[in-house]
């Protein structure tokens, strides 16, 4: 294994080009693979300190070297993974990340090789009431996506991984088309979730608990139950609605009467308590006290679809949120009203504040790092999904604030998953010379080898009751508590809304 930590694909010739070299390498030179020839060669800067790893570092700065090829660093007897320059350098990567999405389909016969699989999740399902008895009502709610390495499917998160395939689709220089095929997949189904006579939505359905680690979903055959109504579920569900009428003009109509219809119960339920799962449900719960970020974005959502002047109002007096994760979902909100809505300057203004005082933040995070990202030491269940997101902050602010900065500091959070990382790994499935390997994924468990093109949850630093960290991480810096090892939930999960800010990032960088 070497020490010295790049981007295990590569770079563009003209995109900044940065790796991490232990304190004991000054110097390195690039080595042209074809004819192992120096073709470059530096001082590494002097030994910095990185408290997310604990490791004392240099950086090794090769931003000059612009020819495309092969190569590996080399810094004294340590030698680099091989990575090339190119104009193309990641190659099916971003075509891999978004074909996850097809595979997680459930309740359809999945025709993909060794990952096939017969029809699951396809019995009606029973509404449960928040102490976990069965109201009597059955519906169908067949489709979407599996959630992650389980088979539940979740309003929550299924609502911000279609935020941001649509998202990297609308601002993508080049979108892949089949963006709109492969979300409106998720939307057939969200709307399902939806209940008749209130426009409420159901936060979740999944069987009880969890089936065992290396069942294919159809083995999962236990009684499918809806877990109640939520506000975050029903505000989420109105904001991705809204948000989804502008690219399917088609279907424009379905998809506004029921982001009303959601958006009237959240008026109707203004103290709605956050949603827990109820006794006897185990699994996942996308717990969050508060709604008022998903209600925001719901609002700036439909009033960028609708330019209701009432729900103008709602906005101008609520207060405004940021985030792109499950739990904060305000960005998408900003968003909205920035980019689609005919709203008013000064809150516009606001909003462009409110997004550049986080993008700076995250900057300011990333120039203390010597991996160049903007975690610290906050590295809990899923921080790869918050170095993806955090680039996409970046990338968004950019869109408002012309500053090159943004775009680079995005590019280096996408090295830090490529391998440029305090442990050498490619936190993408199928990917680079050490990929992740034993995903906490059921198919890959049950297949004996890893589905391509999933990215990992990373380094836990909590920890969590997982045995296999406590057992391998325990007092480890956080950068560093992860396994590669398909019983790692806390460190080694996959997930829907996790490969979707790093689908967002390659689209949006047209890589
Ligand atoms: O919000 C608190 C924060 O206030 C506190 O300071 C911090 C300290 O640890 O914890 C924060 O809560 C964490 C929460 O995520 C929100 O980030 C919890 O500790 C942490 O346990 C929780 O992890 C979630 C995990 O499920 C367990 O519930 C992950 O975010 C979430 O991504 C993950 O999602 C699972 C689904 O349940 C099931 N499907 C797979 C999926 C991915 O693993
Ligand atoms: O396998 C489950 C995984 O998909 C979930 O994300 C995770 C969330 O808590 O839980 C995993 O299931 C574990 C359960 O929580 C505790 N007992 C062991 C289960 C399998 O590792
Ligand atoms: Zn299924």
């Amino acid at each position: 294994m070497t020490t010295i930590r790049a981007d295990q694909l590569g770079y563009r010739p003209d995109d900044p080009k940065q790796s991490v070299l232990p304190q004991t390498a000054s110097a390195f030179e690039l080595i042209r693979i074809s004819d192992d020839t120096v073709v470059f060669g530096g001082n590494a800067d002097k030994p910095v300190f990185c408290e997310g790893s604990g490791e004392t570092v240099r950086i090794a700065g090769f931003s000059d070297f612009t020819q495309p090829g092969e190569y590996r660093l080399q810094a004294g007897k340590e030698v680099s993974y091989p990575f090339i320059i190119s104009n193309n350098p990641y190659g099916s990567l971003r075509k891999t990340v978004l074909d996850f999405f097809r595979l997680q389909q459930c309740g359809i016969n999945l025709d993909a090789g060794v990952w096939s699989h017969p029809a699951c999740h396809t019995d009606l399902a029973a509404v449960l009431d928040s102490s976990g008895s069965k109201t009597g009502v059955v519906k169908d709610v067949s489709g979407g996506w599996h959630d992650a390495g389980d088979y539940g499917r979740y309003i929550v998160p299924a609502a911000q991984t279609a935020a941001q395939l649509l998202l990297a689709y609308e601002l993508a220089p080049r979108p892949d088309p089949d963006v709109l095929d492969v979300v409106w997949f998720e939307l057939e189904w969200m709307l399902k979730m939806q209940d008749e006579a209130s426009g409420g939505v159901y936060h979740k359905v999944s069987c009880r608990d969890f089936p065992p680690l290396d069942h294919m979903p159809e083995r999962e055959d236990g009684e499918l139950v809806l877990c109640p109504v939520s506000a975050t579920a029903t505000a989420d569900f109105a904001a991705t609605m809204a948000l989804a009428s502008r690219f399917y003009p088609g279907r424009r109509k379905v998809l506004m009467e029921a982001a009303s219809r959601a958006w009237q119960w959240c008026l109707k339920h203004p103290d709605a308590p956050g949603f827990c799962n109820p006794p006897g449900v185990k699994t996942g719960e996308y717990g969050d006290e508060k709604s008022q970020d998903e209600r925001f974005w719901a609002a700036c959502a439909l009033f960028a679809a609708t330019g209701d002047e009432t729900i103008h109002d709602y906005i101008k007096k609520a207060q405004l949120s940021t985030g792109l994760g499950w739990k904060k979902m305000g960005t998408y909100g900003l968003v909205s009203y920035l980019c689609h809505a005919r709203g008013d300057a000064g809150l516009a203004g606001r909003m462009k504040e409110a997004l550049s005082a986080d993008a700076q933040k995250l900057l300011k995070q990333s120039k203390a790092d010597p991996y160049g990202i903007s975690l610290g030491t906050e590295y809990r269940w899923g921080s790869n999904m918050t170095v993806a997101n955090n680039a996409m902050t970046l990338l968004l602010a950019g869109l408002f604030d012309q500053n090159a900065e943004y775009r680079h500091t995005a590019l280096e959070h996408m090295h830090y998953l490529l391998g440029k990382n305090a442990l050498g790994k490619c936190y993408i499935s199928g990917f680079g010379s050490n990929p992740m390997q034993n995903p906490h994924h059921r198919p890959s468990v049950a297949a004996g080898k890893a589905q391509p093109g999933m990215v990992s949850g990373g380094p836990n630093g909590g920890i969590h009751g997982d045995a296999i960290l406590q057992k391998n991480c325990q007092g480890l810096p956080p950068m560093m508590c992860y396994a590669d090892h398909a019983g790692s939930c806390a460190s080694n999960e996959v997930a829907v809304y996790w490969n979707s800010p790093v689908y967002f990032i390659l689209a949006f960088l047209d890589l």
